[in-house]
Protein backbone atom coordinates (compact mmCIF):
# COMPACT_ATOMS: atom_id res chain seq x y z
CA UNK A 1 0.00 0.00 0.00
CA UNK A 2 1.31 3.55 -0.82
CA UNK A 3 2.24 5.79 2.24
CA UNK A 4 -0.48 8.04 2.83
CA UNK A 5 0.12 11.78 3.99
CA UNK A 6 -2.10 14.62 5.07
CA UNK A 7 -1.82 17.95 4.01
CA UNK A 8 -2.56 20.03 6.72
CA UNK A 9 -1.91 24.21 7.29
CA UNK A 10 -3.89 27.38 7.60
CA UNK A 11 -5.58 28.84 4.70
CA UNK A 12 -3.70 30.25 1.78
CA UNK A 13 -0.60 28.92 3.19
CA UNK A 14 -0.56 26.81 -0.12
CA UNK A 15 -1.06 24.04 0.42
CA UNK A 16 -3.21 23.19 -2.74
CA UNK A 17 0.21 24.32 -4.72
CA UNK A 18 2.01 22.45 -3.02
CA UNK A 19 -0.65 19.22 -3.55
CA UNK A 20 -0.86 20.05 -7.33
CA UNK A 21 3.22 20.35 -8.03
CA UNK A 22 3.45 16.96 -6.33
CA UNK A 23 0.62 14.87 -7.77
CA UNK A 24 0.46 17.14 -11.25
CA UNK A 25 -3.19 16.90 -10.41
CA UNK A 26 -4.60 20.01 -11.40
CA UNK A 27 -7.14 19.07 -8.67
CA UNK A 28 -7.75 21.20 -5.68
CA UNK A 29 -10.52 19.66 -3.62
CA UNK A 30 -13.17 21.46 -5.62
CA UNK A 31 -16.33 23.41 -4.53
CA UNK A 32 -18.67 21.14 -1.93
CA UNK A 33 -15.43 18.46 -1.43
CA UNK A 34 -13.35 19.03 1.73
CA UNK A 35 -10.66 16.56 0.62
CA UNK A 36 -8.93 15.38 -2.28
CA UNK A 37 -7.11 12.89 -3.09
CA UNK A 38 -3.70 12.86 -5.72
CA UNK A 39 -1.05 10.52 -6.27
CA UNK A 40 2.77 11.06 -6.35
CA UNK A 41 5.24 9.07 -8.04
CA UNK A 42 8.30 8.39 -5.54
CA UNK A 43 10.89 9.81 -8.44
CA UNK A 44 14.09 7.84 -8.15
CA UNK A 45 16.81 8.26 -10.91
CA UNK A 46 18.04 4.64 -10.17
CA UNK A 47 14.80 3.52 -11.61
CA UNK A 48 15.14 5.65 -14.33
CA UNK A 49 18.73 3.95 -14.72
CA UNK A 50 17.40 0.42 -14.66
CA UNK A 51 14.48 1.44 -17.03
CA UNK A 52 16.70 2.30 -19.44
CA UNK A 53 19.18 -0.65 -19.29
CA UNK A 54 16.43 -3.44 -19.25
CA UNK A 55 14.26 -1.28 -21.66
CA UNK A 56 10.74 -2.93 -19.62
CA UNK A 57 7.49 -3.18 -21.05
CA UNK A 58 6.64 -1.59 -17.67
CA UNK A 59 8.41 0.85 -15.50
CA UNK A 60 6.70 1.68 -12.16
CA UNK A 61 7.88 3.85 -9.56
CA UNK A 62 6.69 3.78 -5.78
CA UNK A 63 3.61 6.17 -5.07
CA UNK A 64 2.78 8.50 -2.16
CA UNK A 65 -0.84 9.00 -2.01
CA UNK A 66 -1.38 13.48 -0.83
CA UNK A 67 -4.51 13.86 0.56
CA UNK A 68 -5.61 17.92 0.74
CA UNK A 69 -8.17 19.17 2.76
CA UNK A 70 -10.33 22.43 1.65
CA UNK A 71 -10.62 23.45 4.39
CA UNK A 72 -8.75 25.84 7.00
CA UNK A 73 -7.44 23.36 9.51
CA UNK A 74 -8.76 24.81 12.12
CA UNK A 75 -10.93 23.34 15.08
CA UNK A 76 -10.14 19.42 12.82
CA UNK A 77 -12.83 17.28 13.59
CA UNK A 78 -15.43 15.83 11.60
CA UNK A 79 -14.66 14.08 8.43
CA UNK A 80 -10.92 16.02 8.19
CA UNK A 81 -10.46 14.41 11.73
CA UNK A 82 -11.13 10.88 10.36
CA UNK A 83 -9.21 11.50 7.02
CA UNK A 84 -5.94 12.33 8.69
CA UNK A 85 -6.77 9.58 11.49
CA UNK A 86 -5.83 7.22 9.01
CA UNK A 87 -2.31 8.85 7.31
CA UNK A 88 0.82 7.73 7.97
CA UNK A 89 2.30 10.93 7.79
CA UNK A 90 1.74 14.36 8.32
CA UNK A 91 2.61 17.52 6.21
CA UNK A 92 2.08 20.85 7.42
CA UNK A 93 2.28 23.88 5.39
CA UNK A 94 3.02 27.42 6.73
CA UNK A 95 3.72 30.37 4.59
CA UNK A 96 6.81 32.38 5.01
CA UNK A 97 6.22 33.85 1.09
CA UNK A 98 5.79 37.31 0.81
CA UNK A 99 2.66 38.60 -1.02
CA UNK A 100 0.26 41.65 -0.99
CA UNK A 101 -2.29 39.93 -3.11
CA UNK A 102 -2.61 36.80 -1.01
CA UNK A 103 -4.47 37.97 2.33
CA UNK A 104 -3.29 35.71 5.60
CA UNK A 105 -5.85 35.08 7.92
CA UNK A 106 -3.67 36.23 10.80
CA UNK A 107 -2.78 39.41 8.50
CA UNK A 108 0.69 39.06 8.80
CA UNK A 109 3.13 36.42 7.49
CA UNK A 110 5.13 35.07 10.46
CA UNK A 111 6.24 31.33 10.07
CA UNK A 112 7.06 30.76 13.59
CA UNK A 113 4.20 31.68 14.87
CA UNK A 114 2.11 29.58 12.18
CA UNK A 115 4.22 26.39 13.00
CA UNK A 116 3.14 26.50 16.83
CA UNK A 117 -0.33 27.33 16.12
CA UNK A 118 -0.37 23.97 13.74
CA UNK A 119 0.80 22.73 16.28
CA UNK A 120 -1.52 23.44 18.87
CA UNK A 121 -4.48 22.54 16.19
CA UNK A 122 -3.01 19.00 16.46
CA UNK A 123 -2.98 19.14 20.69
CA UNK A 124 -6.93 20.64 20.59
CA UNK A 125 -7.68 17.82 18.07
CA UNK A 126 -5.60 14.91 20.71
CA UNK A 127 -7.29 16.23 24.12
CA UNK A 128 -11.07 16.49 22.59
CA UNK A 129 -10.43 12.28 21.92
CA UNK A 130 -9.48 12.27 25.33
CA UNK A 131 -11.60 13.91 26.95
CA UNK A 132 -14.65 11.96 24.97
CA UNK A 133 -12.26 8.59 26.01
CA UNK A 134 -12.07 9.47 29.84
CA UNK A 135 -15.89 10.25 29.71
CA UNK A 136 -16.66 6.60 27.97
CA UNK A 137 -13.89 5.08 30.96
CA UNK A 138 -16.08 6.68 33.30
CA UNK A 139 -18.91 5.26 32.32
CA UNK A 140 -17.79 1.85 31.67
CA UNK A 141 -16.21 1.29 35.54
CA UNK A 142 -19.52 1.80 36.64
CA UNK A 143 -20.73 -0.82 35.35
CA UNK A 144 -17.67 -2.68 35.24
CA UNK A 145 -16.85 -6.05 36.95
CA UNK A 146 -14.07 -6.61 39.44
CA UNK A 147 -12.28 -8.75 37.05
CA UNK A 148 -12.70 -6.24 34.32
CA UNK A 149 -11.77 -3.11 36.65
CA UNK A 150 -7.79 -3.34 36.55
CA UNK A 151 -7.82 -3.41 32.69
CA UNK A 152 -9.79 -0.10 32.66
CA UNK A 153 -8.03 1.43 35.05
CA UNK A 154 -4.99 1.18 33.29
CA UNK A 155 -5.78 2.30 30.54
CA UNK A 156 -7.61 5.27 32.39
CA UNK A 157 -4.45 6.45 34.03
CA UNK A 158 -2.48 6.32 30.65
CA UNK A 159 -4.61 8.27 29.30
CA UNK A 160 -4.41 10.85 32.31
CA UNK A 161 -0.40 10.96 31.56
CA UNK A 162 -1.10 11.57 28.00
CA UNK A 163 -3.54 14.62 28.79
CA UNK A 164 -0.97 16.01 31.14
CA UNK A 165 1.77 16.15 28.67
CA UNK A 166 -1.00 17.94 25.57
CA UNK A 167 -1.62 20.02 28.29
CA UNK A 168 2.34 21.31 28.93
CA UNK A 169 2.65 21.26 25.22
CA UNK A 170 4.05 18.32 24.54
CA UNK A 171 2.97 16.43 21.40
CA UNK A 172 2.60 13.22 22.03
CA UNK A 173 5.48 11.85 18.99
CA UNK A 174 7.63 13.33 21.71
CA UNK A 175 6.28 11.21 24.71
CA UNK A 176 8.07 8.01 25.83
CA UNK A 177 5.79 4.97 25.84
CA UNK A 178 6.86 1.21 26.36
CA UNK A 179 5.56 -0.87 23.59
CA UNK A 180 2.17 -2.27 25.60
CA UNK A 181 1.60 0.91 26.15
CA UNK A 182 1.74 2.04 22.12
CA UNK A 183 -0.26 -0.85 21.40
CA UNK A 184 -2.48 -0.09 23.50
CA UNK A 185 -3.08 3.26 22.00
CA UNK A 186 -2.93 1.83 18.45
CA UNK A 187 -6.43 2.43 17.86
CA UNK A 188 -6.52 6.09 18.65
CA UNK A 189 -4.31 7.56 15.81
CA UNK A 190 -3.79 10.80 17.47
CA UNK A 191 -2.87 13.56 15.47
CA UNK A 192 0.37 14.56 17.22
CA UNK A 193 1.60 11.34 17.56
CA UNK A 194 2.22 11.19 13.64
CA UNK A 195 5.56 11.61 11.92
CA UNK A 196 5.24 15.65 11.21
CA UNK A 197 7.06 17.21 8.27
CA UNK A 198 7.12 20.83 8.02
CA UNK A 199 7.31 22.52 4.55
CA UNK A 200 8.03 25.66 5.30
CA UNK A 201 6.93 28.17 1.92
CA UNK A 202 8.95 30.67 0.44
CA UNK A 203 8.95 33.30 -1.89
CA UNK A 204 11.64 33.28 -4.45
CA UNK A 205 13.69 35.88 -2.90
CA UNK A 206 14.52 33.38 -0.28
CA UNK A 207 15.51 30.38 -2.40
CA UNK A 208 19.12 31.27 -2.17
CA UNK A 209 18.75 31.05 1.54
CA UNK A 210 17.02 27.62 1.93
CA UNK A 211 20.04 26.44 4.00
CA UNK A 212 19.68 28.99 6.48
CA UNK A 213 16.22 28.85 6.85
CA UNK A 214 16.05 24.98 7.25
CA UNK A 215 18.34 25.16 10.02
CA UNK A 216 17.61 28.15 11.74
CA UNK A 217 13.94 26.66 11.94
CA UNK A 218 14.79 23.17 12.48
CA UNK A 219 16.92 23.99 15.61
CA UNK A 220 13.69 25.66 16.65
CA UNK A 221 11.09 23.18 16.36
CA UNK A 222 13.19 19.97 16.80
CA UNK A 223 11.47 16.90 18.15
CA UNK A 224 11.26 13.18 17.80
CA UNK A 225 9.59 11.99 14.52
CA UNK A 226 9.96 15.52 12.87
CA UNK A 227 11.57 17.29 9.90
CA UNK A 228 11.44 20.26 8.51
CA UNK A 229 12.34 21.07 4.74
CA UNK A 230 11.64 24.83 2.62
CA UNK A 231 10.68 24.80 -0.43
CA UNK A 232 9.12 27.66 -2.90
CA UNK A 233 5.55 26.07 -3.60
CA UNK A 234 4.51 28.43 -6.53
CA UNK A 235 7.83 28.00 -8.14
CA UNK A 236 7.31 24.07 -8.23
CA UNK A 237 3.90 24.20 -9.31
CA UNK A 238 5.40 26.44 -12.40
CA UNK A 239 8.14 23.78 -12.98
CA UNK A 240 5.98 20.85 -12.51
CA UNK A 241 4.07 22.10 -15.85
CA UNK A 242 7.26 22.08 -17.88
CA UNK A 243 8.67 19.56 -19.65
CA UNK A 244 11.67 18.12 -17.87
CA UNK A 245 14.59 19.22 -19.97
CA UNK A 246 13.23 23.30 -19.41
CA UNK A 247 12.11 22.53 -15.74
CA UNK A 248 16.04 20.98 -15.14
CA UNK A 249 17.28 24.28 -16.66
CA UNK A 250 15.27 27.10 -14.59
CA UNK A 251 16.01 24.51 -11.70
CA UNK A 252 19.79 25.36 -12.28
CA UNK A 253 19.61 29.06 -13.12
CA UNK A 254 17.89 29.01 -8.90
CA UNK A 255 20.60 27.11 -7.81
CA UNK A 256 18.09 24.44 -6.69
CA UNK A 257 19.72 20.18 -7.77
CA UNK A 258 16.55 18.62 -6.98
CA UNK A 259 13.09 19.07 -7.42
CA UNK A 260 10.64 20.12 -4.02
CA UNK A 261 8.94 16.87 -4.90
CA UNK A 262 12.13 14.68 -4.69
CA UNK A 263 13.08 16.60 -1.49
CA UNK A 264 9.59 16.46 0.29
CA UNK A 265 9.44 12.57 -0.58
CA UNK A 266 13.15 12.00 0.69
CA UNK A 267 11.91 13.77 3.80
CA UNK A 268 8.99 11.46 4.29
CA UNK A 269 10.40 8.24 3.94
CA UNK A 270 13.31 9.22 6.07
CA UNK A 271 10.84 10.09 8.88
CA UNK A 272 9.58 6.88 8.41
CA UNK A 273 12.45 5.31 7.65
CA UNK A 274 11.43 3.90 4.57
CA UNK A 275 13.85 2.00 2.00
CA UNK A 276 13.68 1.33 -1.65
CA UNK A 277 14.43 -1.81 -2.90
CA UNK A 278 14.00 -2.98 -6.71
CA UNK A 279 12.97 -5.71 -9.06
CA UNK A 280 14.16 -5.43 -12.40
CA UNK A 281 13.47 -7.16 -15.42
CA UNK A 282 12.42 -7.07 -18.85
CA UNK A 283 8.70 -7.25 -18.01
CA UNK A 284 9.02 -4.46 -15.36
CA UNK A 285 11.10 -2.25 -13.24
CA UNK A 286 10.18 -1.67 -10.35
CA UNK A 287 10.45 0.33 -6.83
CA UNK A 288 9.35 -1.25 -3.73
CA UNK A 289 9.50 0.78 -0.38
CA UNK A 290 9.67 -1.33 3.08
CA UNK A 291 10.80 -0.22 6.22
CA UNK A 292 14.40 -0.15 6.61
CA UNK A 293 15.37 -3.52 8.94
CA UNK A 294 12.60 -5.88 7.11
CA UNK A 295 14.29 -9.51 6.33
CA UNK A 296 14.10 -10.73 2.84
CA UNK A 297 10.88 -12.75 3.42
CA UNK A 298 9.13 -10.18 4.49
CA UNK A 299 10.33 -7.87 1.85
CA UNK A 300 9.16 -10.42 -0.90
CA UNK A 301 5.86 -10.31 0.89
CA UNK A 302 5.58 -6.61 -0.12
CA UNK A 303 5.41 -8.18 -3.84
CA UNK A 304 3.00 -10.88 -3.45
CA UNK A 305 1.85 -13.16 -0.54
CA UNK A 306 2.43 -16.28 -2.35
CA UNK A 307 6.25 -15.57 -2.44
CA UNK A 308 6.91 -14.30 1.12
CA UNK A 309 4.99 -17.77 1.66
CA UNK A 310 6.96 -20.29 -0.44
CA UNK A 311 10.26 -18.14 0.08
CA UNK A 312 13.48 -20.55 -0.67
CA UNK A 313 15.84 -17.54 -1.71
CA UNK A 314 16.83 -13.98 -2.74
CA UNK A 315 19.10 -13.45 -5.40
CA UNK A 316 20.30 -9.85 -4.48
CA UNK A 317 22.91 -7.25 -6.22
CA UNK A 318 23.18 -4.07 -4.97
CA UNK A 319 22.05 -1.32 -6.91
CA UNK A 320 26.05 0.17 -7.52
CA UNK A 321 27.46 -3.08 -8.08
CA UNK A 322 24.45 -3.67 -10.97
CA UNK A 323 25.50 -0.62 -12.23
CA UNK A 324 29.74 -1.32 -12.27
CA UNK A 325 28.98 -4.83 -13.74
CA UNK A 326 26.68 -3.60 -16.55
CA UNK A 327 24.35 -6.79 -16.28
CA UNK A 328 23.21 -9.37 -14.01
CA UNK A 329 25.41 -12.34 -15.63
CA UNK A 330 28.46 -9.86 -15.17
CA UNK A 331 27.09 -9.34 -11.55
CA UNK A 332 26.82 -12.98 -10.80
CA UNK A 333 30.61 -13.71 -12.68
CA UNK A 334 32.20 -10.99 -10.12
CA UNK A 335 30.44 -12.65 -7.00
CA UNK A 336 28.41 -9.32 -6.68
CA UNK A 337 25.26 -11.19 -7.07
CA UNK A 338 24.85 -13.41 -4.23
CA UNK A 339 22.16 -15.83 -2.68
CA UNK A 340 20.68 -14.62 0.51
CA UNK A 341 17.92 -16.62 2.69
CA UNK A 342 15.05 -15.72 4.82
CA UNK A 343 16.72 -13.27 7.36
CA UNK A 344 18.56 -11.49 5.45
CA UNK A 345 18.23 -7.74 6.12
CA UNK A 346 17.66 -6.06 2.94
CA UNK A 347 19.10 -2.76 2.09
CA UNK A 348 18.27 0.33 0.11
CA UNK A 349 19.19 0.04 -3.25
CA UNK A 350 19.05 -4.02 -3.30
CA UNK A 351 18.09 -5.20 -6.83
CA UNK A 352 15.84 -8.44 -5.65
CA UNK A 353 14.69 -11.75 -7.20
CA UNK A 354 13.07 -13.84 -5.35
CA UNK A 355 12.96 -17.44 -5.62
CA UNK A 356 9.56 -19.11 -4.52
CA UNK A 357 7.70 -22.60 -4.86
CA UNK A 358 3.93 -22.93 -3.74
N1 LIG B 1 3.85 34.62 -4.09
C1 LIG B 1 3.58 33.34 -3.78
N2 LIG B 1 2.31 32.96 -3.80
C2 LIG B 1 2.03 31.68 -3.49
C3 LIG B 1 3.04 30.75 -3.13
N3 LIG B 1 2.44 29.56 -2.86
C4 LIG B 1 1.12 29.76 -3.02
N4 LIG B 1 0.87 31.04 -3.40
C5 LIG B 1 -0.43 31.66 -3.70
O1 LIG B 1 -1.19 31.69 -2.51
C6 LIG B 1 -2.57 31.48 -2.79
C7 LIG B 1 -3.07 30.35 -1.92
O2 LIG B 1 -2.45 29.16 -2.33
P1 LIG B 1 -3.17 27.76 -2.18
O3 LIG B 1 -2.19 26.75 -2.64
O4 LIG B 1 -4.50 27.77 -2.78
O5 LIG B 1 -3.28 27.71 -0.59
P2 LIG B 1 -4.18 26.76 0.30
O6 LIG B 1 -3.45 26.61 1.58
O7 LIG B 1 -4.54 25.53 -0.44
O8 LIG B 1 -5.44 27.68 0.52
P3 LIG B 1 -6.96 27.26 0.84
O9 LIG B 1 -7.14 25.81 0.51
O10 LIG B 1 -7.76 28.17 -0.04
O11 LIG B 1 -7.14 27.56 2.28
C8 LIG B 1 -2.67 31.21 -4.27
O12 LIG B 1 -3.05 32.42 -4.89
C9 LIG B 1 -1.24 30.83 -4.65
O13 LIG B 1 -0.97 31.18 -6.00
C10 LIG B 1 4.40 31.20 -3.15
O14 LIG B 1 5.34 30.44 -2.87
N5 LIG B 1 4.60 32.51 -3.46
MG1 LIG C 1 -6.36 24.58 -0.78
Amino acid sequence: MALSIGIIGLSMSGRTTIFEAATGAAAAARPGESVHIGIAKVPDARIDKLSAMFKPVKTTFAEVKYLDLGASVKNIGGEALRELSAMDELVSVVRAFKDESVPHPQLTVDAARDIEAMNLELTFSDLAIIERRLGKIEQSLKAAKATERPKILAEQELINRLKGELEKDIPLRDVELTEEEEKSLAGYQFLSAKPLLTVINIGEEDLPNVDRIEKEFTAKFSGNKRRLIAICGKLEAELATMDAASAAEFRADYGLSETGLSRTIRASYALLDLISFFTAGPDECRAWSITAGTNAQFAAGKIHSDIQRGFIRAEIVAYDDFIRAGSLAEAKRQGVLRLEGKTYIMKDGDIANFLFNV
